[in-house]
This record gives structure tokens, sequence and C-alpha cells, in this order.
């Protein structure tokens, strides 16, 4: 599974605002264009969004997790290289921990570094497909809390306090907002959308 949040290093140069690598790799894709244009799955235009939506983005899509988790099915894989529900579920905790982590480093340090952070290492080592449903929509609703009120708290300045990926994408904590809320956005529409028993949306590495 490839994601935004994957940021293992690899070579690639970079381009225009936000270090955009353009000559990805299939396990390593790079998501940062979303912040240059809507994206053609979910249809979210991260750059028309007011930052001040994305808290309350964070809360509705926590709810429509909670919602998907209590629906029969949900460690059915609809192909064997494509996450269940119940993955992507756990994923989205986990994104939702992280990025928080990472808000946190943003508005304590100046140029913040960002650690790594294997999304499929942790898939596998947290072993998300034998995890309880319930267990996990009550800690993505949690998460999604957490990171929520700490963008609630984002004031003036703060907004263009910088970090950075490993690969040397930046965002200030404005750009990193619209970032982030794509993320939880695209696996919703992954797990819902009605063309997901044939055609996986989300590419597999
Ligand atoms: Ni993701
Ligand atoms: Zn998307």
């Amino acid at each position: 599974m490839s994601c935004l949040a994957y940021d293992r290093v690899e070579s690639g140069g970079s381009v225009g605002a936000y270090s955009l690598r353009v000559d990805i790799v299939p396990d390593t894709k790079d998501w940062t264009w979303v912040l240059q244009r809507a994206c053609p799955e979910c249809g979210l235009d991260t750059g028309q969004l007011p930052r001040e939506a994305v808290p309350r983005m964070v809360r509705d899509n926590a709810a429509a997790w909670k919602r998907v988790l209590a629906t029969p099915g949900v460690r059915r894989r609809p192909r064997s290289d494509v996450w269940s529900a119940l993955e992507y579920a756990c994923h989205v905790r986990d994104v939702f921990r992280l990025f928080d982590e990472r808000l946190v480093l943003m508005l304590t340090t100046e140029d913040a570094l960002y650690p790594n952070w294997d999304q499929d290492e942790t898939a596998s080592t947290q072993r998300y497909a034998e995890q309880d449903p319930t267990d996990v929509a009550r800690d993505l609703v949690a998460a999604a809390d957490t990171v929520a009120t700490r963008f609630e708290s984002v004031f003036g300045q703060q907004w263009q306090r910088t970090g950075s990926r490993s690969d040397g994408a930046t965002f200030t904590v404005e750009s990193f907002a619209r970032y982030f809320i794509h993320d939880p956005v695209h696996h919703l529409h992954d797990v819902t959308s009605t063309s997901r028993s044939s055609t996986p949306s989300w590419p597999s590495t």
C-alpha cells in the first residue's frame, strides 16, 4: 500500500514550492501534489479549503470511520493486495496520532524535522488485520479529537512555522494541515466507493 504519509528516503529531484518529487517510484509515491490540485480519486481540493475547516473535517471523518467499523465484513480484503476497511482504519488512526506528533514538533521546535515513519512496517508489526474493530473505532475517534483540538489551538504566526520530511519536502503548519486532511478523506473514499470490489483505487506496493 502506498500513501502520502510514506516517507522513506529515495532518490528524487525537487521542484516547486513544495519540493515535489517527479521521478517517483511506485512504493515511495509522493502525495504532496495534493496541495497543488484536486485529487482525481476522492475529489478533495485542499487548496480550496479554509484552514479553519480542518478540525471539523477530522471529526466528521472519524465519525464516518466509526460507522464503517460497525458494519459487517470490515476484515475482508477486496483483493489480497488491498487493505481491508479495518486495516485502513488502523492506518488512519495512526495517521491522526503521527500528524499530531508532527504538529507538536512544528509548534515547539524551529524548522522541525519529522522522524521517519514506515506505514507498511507499522501495519505489519502492529498486526492491523487482527485488531478489534470496536477498539480501533474508539481509539480512532480519540486520536481524531486530539489532533483536531491541536489544530484548533493554532493561531496567528504559528500557521507559518515549518517542518520537513527526510526526503526534503517542507511544510508550513498551514500546508501541513491541508496535506494531512487529504489522507483520511482519501482512505474513507477508498473503503466506501462503490468501485472498491473491482478496482482498487490505491496503489499497492
Ligand atoms: Ni495514508
Ligand atoms: Zn484523494
